[in-house]
């Protein structure tokens, strides 16, 4: 089958001499450390300059420009206007609908203005936290940024989230105020939006206000004693508003994500550090030119990604972005390259589950646009599978454009282990290097380095400026989950499994959780996976280790067939190809046990695939929790249409 996985894809000539960053950086970066991340926070405008680079004496809480002073809304706004650069589109927003807006750097800093005078009005100030509850709209920028100017902490909650997990955020981070929309737009319909608000704040007794935009116009219930429509409240600003400087550790967002336990953890980030890096790793992982580039990253803003690398590095570099409301097959499978036509994208950064989609949807759909304005593409969220990479270099990087695998957390707050596209030659399906100025391993559970060919776990060895300052509330939580593992060496603990190859590039095998142990043996779920989809019959596989009495664990796999194939391929003979196919791949020990045809795989809103509902299936077990699931009709489909091979 494909050797996909041992090729190696060097940036052309002309795209290595007008890189942003070259290997040189490494060096550069090794030598000294502090001296490096000095000059990275120089990128940005200080009102009063930092002392000391980092102190580390109060570890785990790392304090990076001490006591240097910044207002993080002035740098991703006023300052590209102030030096003549106010007429440049900032944001190239794009409605699902077709509607769509063009916002320069001026009118971003007007907006910004606008909405912080209005959040001031409603009695917002340094240290309050407010949610921010909205689709893919400007306005969800313009809140961001308006909080980030007044010194208060947003905290985003996804728009697809339920009003349950709403209230829970709102409630633990004590928020004053919400901003949301009446509604929001998917697939052509207007959904509504403000109604999970009312439910949520029943019972969210800090909510002083709820700020509405106007965006579908759908019917909403109204409660004057708290809701505000935007457009009343924000339009009659004033749209100047003089920014405030605040010290580099001032709190800048609280952002919630799922952990070991049930109880989401809210990572707390701060300012100084965390927009250094953010602009930092824009710059040089994304090869970026401000002048010329047009710049799309897709993810959503209630993920981390949209935090880091759709407000604060694009917006703090004076990147020009897009920024699309809905979903990539509304109203047609072409939209995603629609609108790379439309506007000449030139950088795209998106994740390996969207990318399998398009896979699936055809590389005939791509094929009838022009795609020639891409010159970088970037991959986040998960491992991405050899195929995958090569389908997306292809069809969509006409088989020209680097490719950047950023490994990152919430947590990590920004780009950690990725390649340089200028640099590196790409080995498709390993994020290869940490970033210069990042130090990370992979090590055994005695912490000592595994060294080339070797597999364990991934530690940060050295503090970095983007890192967490800890979990909202809870110290002992912060402590314990990433800090205790290897309290003595002080490494950091990612939770991911990662392996170096014989060359020392680094591999991320997913969640040390998604690891199976069958037979004594190692194997990763990724890998099995990524296996099964370079078989031409699959679209998209899952894997999960089910408890076996005499292996440990055996492997399950549920696999989507590619259109046009369900058939024949869903039979007997074909699953046993399909287990040999593994075999041959992986090894004998990679055998699936099982395979199982599905119409869908269960998923999260943010694209990560559930395992924990597929293992509760392969071992037979009522399926559990479905609340967190984009679609939880999904385990019913799963349950009902079952063919199986064994
Ligand atoms: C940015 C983001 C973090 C987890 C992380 C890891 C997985 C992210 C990856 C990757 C392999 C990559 N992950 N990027 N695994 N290769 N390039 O996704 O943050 O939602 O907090 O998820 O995602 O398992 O630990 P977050």
């Amino acid at each position: 089958m494909s050797n996909a996985a041992h090729d190696r894809f060097a940036p052309s000539e002309e795209f290595a001499a007008q890189a942003n960053a070259t290997s040189a950086l490494y060096g550069q970066a090794d030598a000294d450390r502090e001296a490096f991340w000095a000059e990275q926070a120089s990128r940005l405008h200080w009102d009063q300059k930092w002392g000391q680079v980092l102190d580390w004496s109060d570890a785990p809480y790392a304090k990076w420009f001490v006591d240097g002073t910044l207002n993080v809304a002035y740098n991703c706004a006023d300052r590209h206007v102030e030096a003549g650069n106010g007429d440049r589109v900032a944001i190239h927003w794009e409605g699902e609908p077709g509607d769509s807006r063009a916002i320069t750097y001026a009118e971003l800093q007007r907006e910004v203005s606008r909405t912080a005078n209005a959040l001031a009005e409603l009695g917002v100030g340094a240290g309050d936290r407010v949610a921010i509850y909205l689709p893919m709209l400007p306005e969800a920028v313009f809140s961001m940024l308006a909080c980030a100017r007044l010194g208060a902490m947003h905290s985003v909650v996804f728009g697809g989230f339920s009003a349950e997990a709403l209230r829970s955020r709102i409630n633990d981070a004590e928020a004053k105020v919400v901003i949301t929309a009446d509604g929001q737009y998917r697939r052509g319909k207007a959904m509504p939006l403000k109604a999970g608000v009312d439910e949520a704040i029943a019972e969210a007794p800090s909510i002083q206000h709820v700020l509405v935009v106007q965006r579908t116009g759908i019917d909403v219930q109204w409660n004057d004693a708290h809701d505000k429509w935007w457009h009343d409240v924000v339009d009659r600003q004033p749209d100047t508003h003089t920014p405030q400087a605040f010290d580099s550790e001032h709190p800048l967002f609280i952002l919630y994500t799922s952990g070991t336990t049930g109880k989401p953890k809210g990572i707390l980030h701060t300012s100084g550090g965390y927009l250094t890096q953010a602009a930092y790793t824009h710059h040089t992982v994304f090869d970026l030119k401000p002048d010329t580039d047009v710049y799309w990253c897709t993810a959503d803003i209630g993920w981390v990604t949209g935090h880091t690398y759709i407000v604060y590095g694009p917006l703090a570099n004076g990147a020009t972005q897009v920024i699309y409301e809905g979903t990539p097959n509304a109203p047609h499978e072409g939209r995603h390259w629609e609108i790379v036509q439309k506007y000449g994208v030139t950088i795209y950064y998106t994740a390996p589950t969207t990318i399998r989609t398009f896979m699936k949807w055809g590389a005939e759909i791509p094929a009838k646009y022009d795609l020639s304005s891409l010159r970088v593409l970037g991959s986040v969220g998960e491992p991405i599978n050899p195929e995958a990479w090569i389908w997306y270099r292809k069809n969509i990087g006409s088989d020209r454009t680097p490719i950047v695998d950023t490994w990152w957390q919430t947590e990590t707050g920004a780009i950690m282990i990725s390649p340089l596209p200028g640099a590196t030659a790409a080995k498709p399906g390993s994020a290869q290097t940490p970033l210069p100025g990042i130090s990370a391993k992979v090590v055994d559970e005695n912490g000592t380095d595994v060294g080339p060919g070797g597999g364990g776990l991934l530690v940060l060895d050295k503090p970095w400026p983007a890192m967490l300052r800890g979990i909202w509330g809870d110290d002992e939580r912060y402590k314990d989950t990433y800090w205790s593992k290897f309290a003595d060496l002080g490494f950091y603990f990612a939770g991911d499994g990662a392996k170096y190859d014989a060359d020392g590039d680094m591999w991320l095998l997913g969640r040390v959780d998604d690891v199976m142990n069958v037979s004594g043996h190692r194997i990763s779920t990724t890998e099995v996976e990524s296996a099964l989809v370079s078989h031409p019959n699959v679209a998209e596989a899952a894997v999960v280790g089910a408890s076996d009495p005499t292996t440990g664990q055996g492997i399950v796999a549920f696999v989507i067939l590619r259109g046009g194939v369900a058939d024949e391929a869903g039979g007997e003979t074909a699953l046993a190809e399909l287990r040999d196919h593994v075999s041959k791949e992986i090894g004998p020990i990679a055998k699936p046990r099982q395979i199982m045809v599905v119409p869908e795989l269960p998923k999260t809103r943010s694209g990560k695939i559930m395992r924990r509902l597929l293992r509760d299936v392969a071992e037979n077990r009522e399926v559990g929790d479905v609340t967190t699931l984009a679609d939880s009709s999904v385990m019913d489909l799963i349950s009902q249409g079952l063919h199986t091979g064994a």
